[in-house]
């Protein structure tokens, strides 16, 4: 068994990868929850559904959230009622949030309408949220406001200096079942190429987790999120340079040094192996730009058989 602590759109390519080369269902995706959001009273759940989605293949590339195929009749009626509209969600990714918010309501566990929505997706790799109970990734500005990731990240376009990040909820709350054991058997777990500080961090920010990896160093490998200076998609650079650490694939891997044993740089930082050694981590270097999913399995083989 393999898992996979995940955020979105780079975790959930690499998960293509390691299902194309391993059994999916010897797979678990432990999955951040900071991004959610409650919208229209609907509860949004942007990592797990991308992850979901992705495995499902019907992910929207081009969009880099939601479903294939998607229209946006709903979005434009609420857009003439004056509703909230900065948020977009398709008519098609609205069915998946219809559905959580309906079973959680009736007191089904996060968890547990994940499971039956990757069934209905007939994705068979286990996805589990890191917990069941509330953690919101909360930004604080370089103008003292609080904003909640999905303020940042889609109504600010993550265009604001950022002081601080904090993940509301997470002492009190619990992994989600599964989770712990999920790590503590793993042949091998994987940190994903997944922004390190808003969404490896609230996984991590779970009480037992940080615990749980670093039992599993020595099989634990972190992929970098950063190539040459710049991360693939999002914010993760400029976070890394406000809140103090170098943005480059090295400042990950200091992140990361007492939880992993091993670090994948990417070819392009090549010449960054000798830095990631010297922070005491084995450094394997290889193509880790997912642009197709042959290269995300070609990843995944030297990430899970290193
Ligand atoms: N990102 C945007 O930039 N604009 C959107 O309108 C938007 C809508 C959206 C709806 C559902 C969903 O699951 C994700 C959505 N995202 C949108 C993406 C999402 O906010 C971020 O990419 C992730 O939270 C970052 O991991």
């Amino acid at each position: 068994v393999f898992t996979v602590l995940c955020g979105g759109v780079g975790a959930a390519r690499f998960l293509v990868g390691a299902t194309a080369v391993r059994d999916p269902a010897q797979i678990t995706a432990v999955v951040n929850v900071g991004d959610d959001t409650v919208l229209h009273g609907l509860h949004i759940s942007p990592d797990l559904d991308t992850v979901t989605y992705t495995l499902g293949g019907v992910h929207n590339d081009e969009l880099g959230w939601g479903m294939t195929s998607e229209t946006w009749r709903v979005m434009d009626e609420l857009t003439s009622l004056g509703g909230p509209t900065w948020f977009r969600l398709g008519d098609r990714d609205l069915a998946t949030h219809l559905y959580r918010t309906g079973r959680l309501a009736e007191g089904a566990t996060l968890s547990a309408v994940t499971r039956e929505l990757a069934h209905a997706r007939k994705v068979r790799t286990h996805i589990i949220p890191v917990t069941d109970d509330r953690l919101a990734t909360i930004v604080t500005t370089a103008e003292g406001e609080l904003l909640s990731f999905q303020e940042y990240f889609v109504a600010r376009r993550h265009d604001v200096a950022v002081v601080a990040i904090e993940f509301e909820g997470a002492p009190r709350s619990s992994p989600a079942p599964g989770v712990l054991a999920a790590i503590a058997d793993a042949e091998r777990v994987v940190v994903a190429p997944s922004n390190p500080l808003v969404s490896i961090d609230p996984v991590l920010a779970v009480p037992g987790i940080r615990e749980a990896l670093a039992e599993r160093r020595a099989d634990a490998i972190a992929i970098t999120p950063i190539v040459a200076g710049a991360a693939l998609k999002g914010p993760a650079a400029r976070l890394l340079r406000e809140l103090g650490h170098e943005p480059t694939a090295v400042g990950v891997a200091r992140l990361y040094r007492e939880l992993v044993g091993t670090f994948v740089l990417d070819e392009r930082d090549a010449q960054l192996r000798s830095d990631v050694e010297a922070l005491g981590l084995r450094c394997v270097v290889t193509d880790t730009v997912m642009s197709d999913p042959q290269r995300a399995g070609a990843l995944a083989e030297a990430v899970l058989g290193a």
